[in-house]
């Protein structure tokens, strides 16, 4: 079935903009080739219009209940979508997921053919995670940021703390925007339990982390805020990796600098 009547419902509509202009970002930054990346929104606490009943969908029982998510609304993009295209319209290239009164199963709107990423069970855990934290997050977005993904292919930089405090050291708007650093996700199977696991130990005190060659994945208020916490975190990357080729290691900001950059 399609999702135009979706598209009647203001609030959703204003979310799907978002996630139209972020889509937009990554694909332009080049960490979204092929199909690369998927996102997803929780929806419920956004949308206080009744939302279009679901007339023609599926259901689909889950492999692992999710209480939490009882009654609530999701987004997320459809596996095989390009970000290209999300950007060009989410409507058309995602799915919208509304869990059942328990979490133990739920009813799948997308435009015919689609399915859910193949990351669904991982941003099911973690919007699940995001729910119990009660922190006011709704958004989960994975991408390829390339400089990041190339750090995380040498041993060293593979330890959370001596890559945060490089990453925060780059300039002081990572300290400020992006305080709690990076979190490291030792390499798993992409769209794995496991994966979403390891995922969720290392978001107890990051927003964003980094899935050894792989990629990053981000959480926050909104999928525009995950988008900014990346950028700055993969700028640092860039500015430490260009001191490299150009055949020096960055000083980074002293003790002091970093003292006197407090977030905002
Ligand atoms: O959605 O990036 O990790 C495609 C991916 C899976
Ligand atoms: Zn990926």
């Amino acid at each position: 079935m399609e999702t135009n009547h979706l598209r009647l419902n203001e609030q959703i509509a204003t979310a799907m903009e978002m996630v139209a202009n972020t889509a937009g970002f990554l694909w332009n930054k080049g960490w979204a080739e092929r199909n690369g990346g998927n996102l997803s929104i929780n929806l419920t606490m956004l949308v206080s219009q009744p939302f279009p009943p679901f007339t023609t969908s599926y259901e689909t029982e889950l492999s692992e209940a999710a209480p939490l998510l009882a009654n609530n609304l999701l987004y997320i993009t459809a596996t095989g979508s390009r970000m290209r295209e999300v950007a060009r319209d989410p409507f058309a290239r995602g799915c919208f997921i509304q869990f059942n009164d328990t979490g133990s199963n739920c009813t799948i709107v997308a435009p015919s053919g689609l399915l859910p990423s193949s990351e669904l069970p991982t941003h099911i855990l973690i919007q699940q995670f995001l729910k119990s934290q009660g922190n006011g997050y709704t958004s989960v977005l994975h991408t390829h940021p390339t400089e990041l993904i190339a750090l995380s292919h040498c041993r060293p930089f593979l330890n959370q703390k001596y890559l945060s405090d490089i990453l925060l050291g780059m300039m002081p708007e990572a300290r400020m925007f992006v305080p709690k650093g990076i979190g490291l996700v030792p390499y798993q199977k992409p769209g794995t339990v496991l994966l979403a696991r390891a995922t969720i130990s290392a978001l107890v005190n990051h927003d964003v982390v980094l899935w050894e060659k792989h990629g990053v994945l981000a959480v926050g208020t909104n999928v525009e805020e995950c988008f900014d916490s990346i950028d700055i975190l993969n700028k640092s990357a860039q500015i430490f990796l260009s001191a490299r080729q150009a055949g020096y290691v960055a000083d980074g900001l002293t003790g002091n600098q970093l003292n006197n950059t407090a977030p905002p």
